[in-house]
């Protein structure tokens, strides 16, 4: 098994370059889905977990007060931290109207986000309607593959249609949202929620498994949200924890 840094070279995507890079720099294959809803939270938070990630996965449209000056202080904490951002807005839509939501609106998500992720549902034209903008600005697409929820129902053949897809525009597809690595493609990233230390599942659906058995399925990239920052729990701690516990078993499956 080749390691993050060796992959890194020869990706045809700047962003997907740059993900390997740092996650071999600062030791960690953890992203954190900061799903809070004030500016105040999102932004202390960040701070006090950017040590310690790769990635932030963020959902901005819940955050209540959001504003242009989230944005300047998100990339600050950007560049202080070293971690790449990921709006999590599964784009679902015909290629002419992602490209809108992409890049206009309020939130104006191509300037900020190095990686986003869409549904394959659309068929080509949302990735085509994506690259548009994102290409240029060197981005990178995560395809939705697979859903951590009870009863998903991206699987079977609809999943090996989305990793079709994604072969077929691997200048801006970057990987994969799943639960596991696809043989036909091992360069491209998996990036996998639904991950927790403590739980099993919420009230809602939402079914845990730790870093380890994703990790041992293939899995590039742990995805933690309320395992994080739920309540009662230290951001900084848990951060910690998550970040040793993905990468302890990275390093375990390199050996093997
Ligand atoms: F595509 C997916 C998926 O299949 N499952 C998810 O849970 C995305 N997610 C996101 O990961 C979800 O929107 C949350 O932002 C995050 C999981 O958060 P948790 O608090 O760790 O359950």
């Amino acid at each position: 098994m080749k390691t993050y840094g060796e992959r890194a070279i020869n990706l045809p995507n700047k962003t997907a370059q740059d993900l390997f890079t740092l996650m071999e720099r600062k030791k960690s294959n953890l992203a954190v889905a900061l799903d809070v809803t004030t500016k105040q939270e999102f932004l202390d938070i960040a701070d006090k977990v950017g040590p310690y990630i790769c990635c932030l996965k963020t959902h901005v449209d819940i955050l209540e007060d959001f504003d242009q000056d989230l944005i300047d202080k998100l990339k600050k904490l950007q560049k202080k931290h070293d971690f790449i951002i990921f709006e999590d807005r599964k784009f679902a839509d015909i290629g002419n109207t992602v490209k809108h939501q992409y890049s206009k609106g309020i939130y104006k998500i191509a300037e900020w986000a190095d990686i986003i992720d869409a549904h394959a549902i659309p068929g080509d034209g949302i990735i085509l309607g994506l690259k548009e903008i994102g290409l240029p600005l060197k981005r990178g697409l995560l395809l939705l593959a697979e859903m951590s929820s009870k009863g998903n129902l991206a699987t079977g053949a609809y999943t090996e249609a989305t990793i079709e897809m994604a072969k077929r525009h691997k200048d801006f597809v970057i990987g994969f949202i799943s639960g596991k690595k696809y043989n036909s493609c091992e360069e491209l990233i998996v990036m996998t929620p639904g991950v927790s230390l403590d739980n099993s599942n919420d009230d809602l659906g939402q079914q845990y498994k730790t870093p380890r058995n994703v990790i041992e399925n293939g899995s590039d990239i742990i995805i933690v949200g309320r395992g994080i920052y739920g309540k009662g729990k230290d951001p900084v701690v848990e951060a910690q924890r998550y970040r040793n516990a993905g990468w302890n078993a990275y390093l375990e499956k390199l050996e093997n």
